[in-house]
């Protein structure tokens, strides 16, 4: 069994920040540590470059991704004080502002920015979001993830949203969890959450091409493994569509004003139907703002996020 990969509210990344924090204002005395992000699969895309220098008590990082588009931006400073010289001074705790711990509960009702919400920790396809949408849904079962629960999907079963004005919001965030089990043939589609002829999230061809859609922009976010739980982000703004997989930004092109649409949402295949997800799905989140990175970085459970 592999174990799934860690969400939220991890006692040990607490301590282990509380620790940076008081380590920050009493000992580090105007030295930060800095740690650049690094994966193991290391699927930066081409003509990207990622910087990061260290100053006294300042942390700068800077992001950006060539290609169609490109994006600038992730920069970030860190909160220290420079500290004084010579008298062992109070340095900083520069670097320490980051949201490595994310600290949110998966669905706040209260945030009204979140308009959509899925934990699936009821055993149920309930949205749990303010906004509480109506699901029409068929042959759902629930399975452990974390220490909660996600929905287990296939070719048999469905979760419907009908349409509502939110889904056409001129910018928003969709994220979530999937652990897919059966790929879906070449030149076949499988619906990770599809706000019909807004915005898509896809696996296609033997799950080697993950990908957002939104009216014909469709950055690409590579392959991924099967069994394997991942977290997949797409951002769409008025100028740019970005697909993020496990918090890391792979892939923005130009996008122009979405146009609205009438059509319908589902999660785990397409809208109005066909397409199906074979496997898990779990928090599943629709924003109607643009997430900062440090915010995809800390709901795809890293550690080493941006400030
Ligand atoms: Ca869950
Ligand atoms: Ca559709």
């Amino acid at each position: 069994m592999q174990a799934p990969p860690r969400l939220v509210y991890d006692p040990d990344m607490i301590g282990h920040r509380l620790g940076w924090l008081f380590l920050g204002g009493t000992l580090l005395a105007g030295c930060v540590l800095s740690t650049a992000g690094t994966l193991p699969d290391s699927e930066e895309p081409t003509g990207s470059t990622t910087s990061t220098s260290t100053t006294t008590g300042t942390t700068t990082s800077t992001t950006s991704v060539g290609g169609e588009g490109g994006v600038g931006g992730a920069g970030g400073q860190g909160a220290g004080d420079p500290g004084v010289g010579g008298a062992g001074g109070a340095g900083g705790a520069g670097g320490a502002g980051g949201g490595a711990v994310d600290p949110e509960p998966v669905c706040d009702p209260t945030d009204a920015t979140l308009v959509a919400c899925f934990s699936f920790d009821n055993d149920s396809a309930e949205d749990e979001s303010s906004v509480g949408h109506e699901v029409d849904e068929s042959n759902l079962d629930f399975e452990d993830h974390e220490d909660g629960r996600s929905v287990q999907v296939d070719n048999g079963s469905h979760i419907h949203l009908g349409n509502s004005p939110v889904w056409n919001s001129d910018t928003y965030t969709i994220e979530a969890w999937f652990r897919i089990e059966d790929a879906p043939n070449d030149g076949v589609r499988a619906g990770i959450f599809d706000s019909d002829g807004r915005v898509g999230i896809w696996i296609r061809d033997e799950a080697a091409h993950l990908n957002c859609s939104s009216q014909g922009v469709e950055p690409v976010g590579g392959d991924v493994p099967l069994n394997t739980w991942t977290h997949v982000a797409c951002v769409r703004t008025n100028t740019t569509v970005q697909i993020y997989k496990n918090g890391q930004l792979l892939d923005a092109r130009d996008a122009g004003m979405a146009t609205p649409s009438n059509g319908t949402v589902a999660i785990g295949g397409n809208a109005p139907d066909g397409d199906p997800f074979v496997g898990q799905l779990d928090n599943v989140r629709v924003f109607n703002v643009a997430r900062t990175p440090a915010q995809i970085c800390a709901a795809a459970g890293r550690t080493d996020c941006p400030p």
